[in-house]
């Protein structure tokens, strides 16, 4: 525990009169800790979320949320229904079936499930009740802009950044109309298709009038600078984004090698853009249980050095899906002041594993790192998302003061609001040059 004597304590404690800079005595440091963080608003860098104006890609309530790919995924852990006859039932009926195994016929101990019963609770719903008909009549009651307020209100996020892919369809119809898109919503341009499946996307390109080819050649070059110039110009991303598998080399003998080298990072150049790699997937390792089907591996971070050291002047947001991969992250981070590591991504989203990477980042980065993003894809998600993270990075956030506090220096309820601004938003403003 704290071993600064009782007179560096008490000279700490009466150090500096002014309330915000009164030291902050270990039993009132925990409470000031938790109360800024818990209230610090949010700039959700990574999202599956929609504006509003998206129309039916905006997903809410009660069947979307328990049709969550992770729910899916886990269904199978307790049913014996194959994939195949799931998929073959309506989604009420495929939610019904969820709430049924994972919440009633057995305890909702994963994250996932705990995330449903937090939401449900967060709304004053029954999280034991025996069927959905109460939970469906509440979402149906909800309107959707009004819902969206309350859901913003209560997980305290203020911005939040979607996923974009330039060759959707219904994406696509959205960003040539005219509707105006909610401003709290931001575009990310997604690079997914056109950097890991070349071959599929030239059609898709060509369809946008885009003079592309399979072979990749110097017109193919040019024409994909142009649709990027074009898709960012349309839809002002706050960075480009790609994710990449666990097997991942820079540079790259490949399609998507040229493809980043050739076109992408002189756009980044180019546009003063930043790019950020999601490193470790193993996309449909079980084809059968389709978005539920990826996996991930242990990827080189090496590429991510080379990539950094080769362009100084890209900034890269970057994340890695293996846990094995983290302590590494933080290293190379302190190597290239153009790398910033964010979140904990996807099957790293736990209570166990957040509570370790941020502590070693706190340890390697002090806060010059952006601890989490929800990867939300249903709205209410955030109501859990971002209340269980904000309990872990405020007790790993205490933990250091603690530390520092031990080594002889207190800190101020000022100094917490500056480090949770900057770690809940301000970093990635800075890091997308926003104000
Ligand atoms: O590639 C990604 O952005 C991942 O986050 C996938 O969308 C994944 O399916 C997911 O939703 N993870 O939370
Ligand atoms: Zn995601």
């Amino acid at each position: 525990m704290n071993n600064l004597t009782t007179k560096q304590l008490d000279l700490a404690i009466s150090s500096d009169g002014a309330t915000d800079n009164k030291a902050l005595a270990a039993n009132e440091l925990w409470q000031q800790v938790y109360e800024i963080i818990s209230t610090a608003p949010v700039f959700d860098l990574h999202t599956h979320l929609y504006a509003p104006q998206f129309g039916e890609l905006n997903l809410f309530g009660i069947d979307e949320l328990l049709n969550y790919h992770y729910l899916i995924a886990e269904l199978f852990r307790f049913s014996t229904l194959t994939p195949e006859e799931f998929w073959r039932l309506e989604k009420t009926k495929q939610s019904d079936l969820i709430w049924q195994t994972l919440f009633v016929e057995n305890t909702p101990l994963s994250e996932a499930t705990r995330g449903v019963i937090a939401v449900l609770s967060t709304l004053g719903l029954n999280t034991r009740a025996e069927d959905l008909r109460e939970a469906r009549e509440f979402f149906a009651a909800q309107k959707p802009e009004d819902y969206l307020e309350k859901v913003l209100k209560i997980s305290r996020v203020n911005d939040i950044v979607m996923t974009n892919d330039p060759l959707d369809e219904s994406e696509i119809k959205v960003w040539n109309g005219d509707k105006k898109i909610d401003s709290r919503f931001h575009a990310a341009l997604r690079l997914d298709r056109l950097l890991n499946g070349w071959a599929e996307t030239v059609p898709l390109m060509n369809k946008q009038n885009y003079d592309v080819s399979a072979n990749l050649d110097e017109r193919a070059i040019q024409e994909t600078r142009r649709f990027l110039d074009d898709w960012i110009s349309k839809m002002k991303p706050l960075y480009l984004g790609v994710s990449l598998p666990d097997d991942f080399v820079y540079p790259e003998k490949s399609a998507r090698g040229k493809l980043i080298n050739e076109a992408i990072l002189p756009t980044c150049k180019a546009h003063g853009i930043s790019l950020a790699l999601m490193i470790g997937v193993r996309r449909r390792v079980n084809p059968a249980l389709k978005l539920a089907g990826d996996g991930l591996g242990r990827a080189d971070v090496s590429v991510v050095s080379r990539i950094c050291a080769e362009n100084p002047d890209v900034k890269f947001l970057v994340t890695f899906l293996s846990r094995e991969n983290q302590h590494e992250l933080c290293v190379v981070a302190r190597k290239f002041a153009n790398l910033m590591p964010f979140g904990c991504w996807w099957f790293l989203n736990n209570a166990s594993i957040i509570s370790e990477i941020t502590r070693e980042r706190f340890e390697l980065l002090g806060t010059s790192f952006i601890p989490q993003h929800s990867d939300a894809r249903i709205l209410d998600q955030l109501i859990y998302k971002w209340n269980h993270s904000r309990r872990l990075i405020a007790d790993a956030l205490f933990e250091s003061y603690q530390g520092l506090l031990e080594d002889g220096r207190i800190v101020t309820k000022k100094e917490i609001q500056r480090d949770a601004e900057k770690l809940f938003s301000g970093n990635f403003r800075n890091w997308v040059g926003l104000e």
